[in-house]
């Protein structure tokens, strides 16, 4: 059976919308940055026969729990900028062989290519996430601008950096009620940073390295950038507040409770006056 071309597939056309708009918005410069996406076998079917292995990649740490699963990932060292022009250069469909350390590459990441450095952070976020919602399907990293500024000049602690997201515009603990998550400053793309990261996925869906980045995680594509996009929002809200003096008056825990009420979400109770 004759196969559809890949570069028509709405997954495919999602990485690239998604890796393009992220460079636009100048958070993810040079290499910076990277997405994981799980796919579904009938989802791919129409586009490749997932029996024909291209190459084997080793993994740095065991992913048995994903075994057999496909996902769509941006490549180590590639760059955002570039993935448009030509994505089967810098994505790639792998899929976690029987062993749980190695991937299989089903297309892309041309020329030996690897797929993201990242890679232990986001397998590990996937377990996390899946183990608590089996509908989540993306994570992806960035170096959201003023989310990143703001883990310089506000308390790195999870309830009042949540707090201060919450406060800066009225739509944020409708999007994200169970908060902010934040690790210790450590080296990426190691296994720790993923075990890291991957223990509090399990509380937030956005966790803050400080000085570094976010990442998010979401059942689509769109729902992850949304909610990336949402707590950045907040945190250039906050630089302009900063900048023009300081708070004068603020939304009140009693206009959170109200608005949670109002739009039936459950926000994390303690981090709440
Ligand atoms: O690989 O963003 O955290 C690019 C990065 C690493
Ligand atoms: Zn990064």
């Amino acid at each position: 059976m004759t196969k559809e071309n890949i570069l028509n597939a709405q997954f495919v056309k999602e990485m690239v919308a998604t890796t393009s708009n992220l460079y636009r918005l100048g958070w993810d410069e040079r290499n910076g940055g990277n997405i994981s996406y799980l796919l579904l076998e009938e989802e791919i079917s129409h586009y490749l026969d997932v029996n024909t292995v291209l190459r084997q990649i080793p993994m740095i740490f065991d992913a048995s729990e994903l075994v057999g699963k496909i996902f769509i990932v941006t490549g180590s060292g590639k760059y955002f900028k570039n993935v448009a022009d030509d994505p089967e250069a810098n994505l790639g469909i792998v899929r976690v062989g029987s062993d749980g350390k190695t991937l299989e590459l089903l297309w892309g990441l041309l020329n030996d290519a690897n797929p993201t450095s990242e890679l232990p952070s986001h397998f590990m976020s996937h377990i996390a996430r899946l183990s608590i919602d089996p509908e989540n399907r993306v994570i992806m990293h960035n170096h959201a601008s003023h989310l990143l500024a703001m883990t310089f000049t506000h308390e790195l602690d999870e309830r009042l950096f949540t707090r201060t997201l919450w406060q800066m515009c009225t739509e944020c603990l409708v999007v994200f009620p169970e908060g902010v998550s934040i690790i210790p400053w450590m080296v990426p793309g190691t296994t720790e940073i993923g075990e890291a990261t991957a223990a509090k996925m399990k509380e937030t869906r956005l966790v803050m390295w400080p000085q570094h980045g976010v990442y998010g995680a979401g059942n689509t594509m769109d729902e992850v950038f949304g909610l990336i996009e949402t707590a950045e929002k907040a945190a250039q809200i906050y630089t302009y507040v900063q900048a023009q003096g300081g708070i004068r008056q603020t939304i009140t825990d009693q206009n959170l409770r109200d608005l949670a009420c109002g739009f039936g979400v459950k926000p994390r109770t303690e981090y709440l006056d």
